[in-house]
Order: C-alpha cells, then sequence, then structure tokens
C-alpha cells in the first residue's frame, strides 16, 4: 500500500485565510483529511457498502452524490449483487473528478461507474435504488436543500433508500459546546494542533453549515419518505437512512 500524503494544508499561520474550497491542494490529502478529521468516516463507508448490497435493485442506478475520491463509490462497487445496477458519481469539484477517475480506474471492481463533474443542483437522478449524500449536503446553502432533497426523492424507485451523513448542530448551547469539544479532541488525538484545528474551523465558517437532526428528518419527511432515521452517530457527525 503507498503511503497516504499527509494532511499539513493548516499547520503554518495563513494570513489570508479564505474560504475553503476542494481543489488539487485538497485532492492530495483528501483521504487523510477526512479520516482524522470525520469521526466514524471509516464505519460510515463500510455501511455505505452494507446497505448497497442490502437495498440496490435490478436495472436501477446507485448514486454517490458529493463522491470526492470516491471511497463511498467503491464501497458501493464491490457490495452490489444486483443484476443490471451500475453507479453515477457526482462532484462539483473538477480536481476531485478527475482523481477520482484514475481511483476508478485502478480498481478491479465489476460493476460500472460513470462520473459526472456537476452541480448536485443540476443533477438528473433517474432509477435510484440507492442515494449516497455523505457529508456533502452541508455544503450546499439551506436554501438549495429542500429542492435537492426533492428532486433525489422524486428519482427513487419504491422501496430506495437515501443514505444522508451531515456534521449537525444541537439547540442546547450545553450539549452542542459538549460535542465541540469532544470532536475538537478527537483532532487533536489524530495529530492536529490547535492552529491546524482553529484555522480549518475558520476556513469552513461559511462554508459547511450544520444543521439540527430535526431539521434533516424533517425535510425528509415533507419531501416524501416514509421514514428516516438515525443509524450512526458518533459527537456532531450523524448518518440518517431515509426510506421511499
Ligand atoms: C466521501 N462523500 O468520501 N455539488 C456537487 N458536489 C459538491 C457540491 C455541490 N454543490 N458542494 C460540495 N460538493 C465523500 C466526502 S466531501 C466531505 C464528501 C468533506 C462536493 C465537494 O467538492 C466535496 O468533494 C464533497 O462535496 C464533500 O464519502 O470534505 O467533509
Amino acid at each position: 500500500m503507498p503511503d497516504i500524503p499527509v494532511d499539513q494544508i493548516f499547520a503554518e499561520p495563513i494570513p489570508d485565510l479564505g474560504e475553503f474550497r476542494f481543489d488539487q491542494k485538497v485532492v492530495e490529502v483528501f483521504p487523510d483529511m477526512i479520516k482524522r478529521s470525520v469521526p466514524g468516516y471509516a464505519t460510515t463507508i463500510a455501511m455505505i457498502g452494507d446497505l448497497c448490497q442490502r437495498y440496490a435493485q435490478p436495472n436501477s442506478y446507485c448514486y454517490d452524490l458529493g463522491c470526492s475520491l470516491g471511497a463511498a463509490t467503491l464501497a458501493m462497487r464491490h457490495n452490489i449483487r444486483a443484476a443490471d445496477c451500475s453507479i453515477i458519481g457526482i462532484d462539483s469539484s473538477a480536481a476531485m473528478i478527475e482523481r477520482c477517475g484514475q481511483v476508478m480506474a485502478a480498481d478491479s471492481g465489476e460493476v460500472a461507474v460513470q462520473l459526472r463533474c456537476a452541480d448536485l443542483l443540476e443533477a438528473e437522478i433517474e432509477r435510484a435504488s440507492v442515494v449516497v449524500l455523505n457529508f456533502t449536503l452541508q455544503f450546499i446553502a439551506e436554501a438549495e436543500r429542500q429542492l435537492i432533497i426533492e428532486r433525489i426523492y422524486r428519482g427513487m424507485l419504491p422501496g430506495g433508500v437515501l443514505i444522508l451523513s451531515e456534521k449537525v448542530h444541537f439547540e442546547q448551547p450545553g450539549h452542542q459546546d459538549l460535542m465541540v469539544e469532544l470532536h475538537h479532541n478527537f483532532k487533536r488525538a489524530n495529530g492536529y494542533s490547535d492552529l491546524e484545528i482553529a484555522q480549518k474551523r475558520n476556513a469552513l465558517d461559511n462554508v459547511l453549515r450544520p444543521e439540527t437532526l430535526a431539521q434533516h428528518k424533517q425535510r425528509l419527511s415533507s419531501a416524501g419518505f416514509a421514514s428516516a432515521d438515525v443509524w450512526f452517530q458518533c459527537f456532531n457527525f450523524a448518518s440518517l437512512i431515509a426510506i421511499k
């Protein structure tokens, strides 16, 4: 296994921090960055594979929306057992999609994967049995989220599932502060310095906007999903499964 490049993007003071972007610099260190930053990431990826094995339907599509370098795409690819079922991965970052294409080409999985560089606001969803939004919706403007979830719902087959993983926010201030502290401890234990934690937090401030679990459940229910609830949570990172 080749060494994974270590994320040091925020290790030195950056005078003109600017907003976080999914550019080439991030692509280079992304597997390390997400593993050391998102508690439970490996579990969500493994379970996306399991859920895909269970819910992928014959003659349908499985979507990985905001696929980045395709970690969830690969988990789906190696677990789909349904006939004539293929995967569509979509991401708005050209740098991510280009590297994701290399990852897919180097992988031996037999399920077909199509990659598209597109904004989720313009993505067509059709005949979907599994749709994955693994830490993606949080980067989309709140005003657009309902539209996207409704479009996904309309493009899904009966019995299809949406797996929605998000950083979440808590109403109760004391609980919110505790979850943030536990998350920062997790990052420190994974080798990030206080400077790295603070600079990344500032860069993400206007870019990643968490909502409460109640807001997510309400949106899923008003879009029409028959059920929607949390299947995994670690601190302020949660994953929901919604069934059509
Ligand atoms: C994983 N799911 O490894 N349209 C399409 N893609 C977008 C948009 C948008 N409007 N906004 C952001 N993205 C992956 C991890 S990362 C999560 C997902 C994180 C893309 C963005 O380019 C990035 O690749 C991805 O959403 C979010 O399971 O870095 O915390």
